[in-house]
């Protein structure tokens, strides 16, 4: 499919302006050098809203979709260090709905979690082990607001279903058109993985306009089956409303590019390796990982390269997700192992 066709495609389905622009690409000058590879960011931790991130782009589509169907409220959920939660309050109350955050885990003031209170979101924290299972929840608030008669929207975790993926296809676009411009022709382009919508909108867009990038998806400790099924369902539902075959991304293809083995003992754990890495990449180049998302895939690009399974001269384009959040959720983890 032709750049100029998917481009019409997508601003045919409703969506909102949130991002700022096309967020820029940057060469890594010196981890160019010292690794081999020419390496080069997508700032996507730079789009805008909030504290910046990947959700900025699902929720052009998502708020799009809420303002379509006329809704005044939105639900979601996520950990209480959610990048999603926080940047879907911000969305929602910059367009005059309210935000309903269904979280799990330790309810401290800081990071993510003093930001959404900041903003005024109406936060739920429940008990829970992962926050799949935070979805029930979901329902029962958004029956128990039908019934006062407002008009809640669900958003899944991550904003991961095929309209936030729509955010991601976008993203494809934009970075085909970019490397274009800057006569960049990338052979990978690797991001974090976690619900999936990132992976898979990137994954989907390149597979339509540029099949020959390797798209890498590098999971950040969720269950590698649970991530390869989420992705496998979110390519086929989101082709449907494409109108594109959904067997586009064969099974095959899928797991030979969801990289896993650096979760490092699961979501959410917070570990030296990564926060050294994240120290090191912060002075080598003078922008922050997270520890959640970006440190831990960025350890798995950084590892891919030593063993040369992304081989020298490649040139890869990493892109920086956000979760700035994250250091200031964990701060004291993180300052014990500085
Ligand atoms: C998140 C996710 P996907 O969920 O689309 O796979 O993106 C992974 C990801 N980078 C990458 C950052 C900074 C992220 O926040 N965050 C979740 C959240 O609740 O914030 C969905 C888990």
């Amino acid at each position: 499919m032709l750049l100029t066709d998917l481009k019409q495609k997508l601003d045919s389905f409703p969506h909102v302006n949130l991002l700022w622009g096309a967020t820029p690409i940057v060469r890594a000058e010196n981890l160019s050098k010292e690794t081999g590879v020419e390496l080069y960011i997508k700032r996507d931790d730079l789009t805008g809203l909030a504290l910046g991130g990947n959700k900025t782009r699902k929720l052009e589509f998502i708020m799009g979709e809420a303002l379509d169907k006329r809704c005044d409220t939105v639900i979601t959920a996520g950990a209480v260090h959610s990048n999603h939660a926080l940047q879907t309050a911000a969305a929602a109350k910059k367009l005059g709905l309210d935000a309903v955050l269904v979280l799990r885990g330790k309810e401290e003031n800081k990071g993510n979690l003093l930001m959404d209170r900041i903003i005024d979101a109406e936060i739920r924290v429940y008990d829970a082990e992962t926050s799949r299972e935070l979805k029930s929840y979901m329902e029962e608030i958004a029956d128990e607001l039908a019934e006062k008669g407002k008009k809640p929207l669900i958003i899944p975790v991550g904003g991961s279903n095929p309209t936030g993926v729509l955010g991601y296809l976008k993203a494809a676009a934009e970075i085909v058109e970019q490397s274009n411009s800057m006569g960049l022709d990338f052979d990978y382009v690797v991001s974090p993985s976690s619900s999936g919508g990132t992976q898979t909108g990137i994954l989907l867009g390149l597979k339509i306009l540029k099949p020959k990038i390797k798209a890498l998806g590098i999971g950040v400790g969720d269950p590698r089956d649970e991530l390869l099924n989420d992705v496998a369902t979110l390519i086929k539902e989101t082709a449907k409303i494409l109108n594109i075959d959904e067997g586009i991304v064969s099974r095959d293809e899928l797991e030979a590019c969801t990289i896993d083995g650096y979760g490092f003992g699961g979501y959410g754990t917070i570990v030296k390796e990564v926060i050294d890495l994240i120290k090191y990449i912060a002075r080598q180049e003078g922008f922050y990982l997270d520890p959640v998302y970006t440190g831990k895939s960025f350890y798995g690009l950084m590892d891919m390269i030593r063993k040369q399974v992304i081989p020298q001269d490649s040139k890869v384009l990493f892109v920086h997700t956000g979760g700035l959040g994250g250091v200031f959720q964990y701060e004291d983890i993180i300052a014990d192992m500085l």
